[in-house]
């Protein structure tokens, strides 16, 4: 055994150390080798335990040995491999079957939300547009925070089956993200975060449409809106109002 991987399997101090260079014990995408050289745990995928492993928090350049040192403040998934999803651009057509552009927000925490770091986590994603001045959207954000539906049931479009889905965004099996736009006043930063504070779901990134770009490609004027995006990032459901969206999801659960 060369000198190198013997002081690194004393390093390790495994028991089946191996003197494969490849080798990655716990999985994360990262070799023992580099986690040695990093000082992260080649026998935990999470060294920090903050939710994100050794390998997404290298890629983002956060501090794997740092629990407070977090890629989203909000514990927001992250996909490393976001950039080889196929950006088309905003200037792409709209239509179900396509890939949704790359929408980048700033979130209730301030952080800078990649929509691509939703994808490629096997769950499909909700695209939730409303407004300030839109009083359904926020009887839905009501039901999203505290499970109330007593706003909803006097609406038409709302079903009891619907109740489901608020079981799974918090179980993580689906993605809420509540986009915030304005036609008058830009929205800003400080708007998601008011919207989070009136109506918490920690599962739940609010983020701010500034540039209604979101806005803009989805054609957004019946609200609220919600359109539904796979793992892939293909819009599946191109909403105009609410009730296709939360069919397909009740449908496909
Ligand atoms: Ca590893
Ligand atoms: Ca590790
Ligand atoms: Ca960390």
């Amino acid at each position: 055994m060369p000198r190198s991987l013997l002081t690194l399997c004393s390093m390790l101090a495994l028991a089946a150390c191996s003197t494969d260079p490849d080798l990655d014990s716990d999985g994360d995408g990262l070799t023992d080798v580099i986690e040695a050289e990093l000082g992260t745990d080649p026998t935990l995928a999470d060294t920090d335990a903050d939710g994100y492993t050794d390998s997404q928090e290298r890629h983002a350049g956060t501090d794997a040995l740092d629990p407070a040192s977090l890629i989203y403040a909000g514990g927001w998934p992250y996909n490393i491999n976001k950039d080889s999803i196929a950006d088309p651009g905003w200037d792409q057509e709209t239509s179900e079957g396509l890939l949704v552009p790359r929408f980048r927000a700033l979130d209730q925490f301030g952080d800078e939300v990649d929509l691509y770091d939703f994808a490629g986590q096997g769950v499909p994603i909700v695209l939730d547009l409303g407004t300030w001045f839109c009083d359904p959207c926020k009887s839905l954000a009501a039901w999203l925070s505290d499970g109330d539906t007593s706003e909803l049931d006097e609406l038409g479009w709302w079903n009891d089956d619907f109740v489901a889905l608020r079981e799974k965004v918090n179980s993580g099996e689906l993605y809420w993200l509540t986009v915030l736009f304005s036609q008058g006043t830009p929205v800003s930063q400080q708007d998601a975060s008011d919207w989070d504070d009136e109506w918490p779901n920690e599962h739940i990134p609010v983020l701010a449409d500034t540039e209604l770009q979101l806005q803009g490609y989805l054609d957004v004027t019946a609200m609220p809106h919600i359109s539904v995006v796979e793992p892939d990032m293909t819009l599946t459901i191109w909403g105009q109002g609410p009730q296709p969206g939360l069919r397909h999801l009740v449908n496909s659960f």
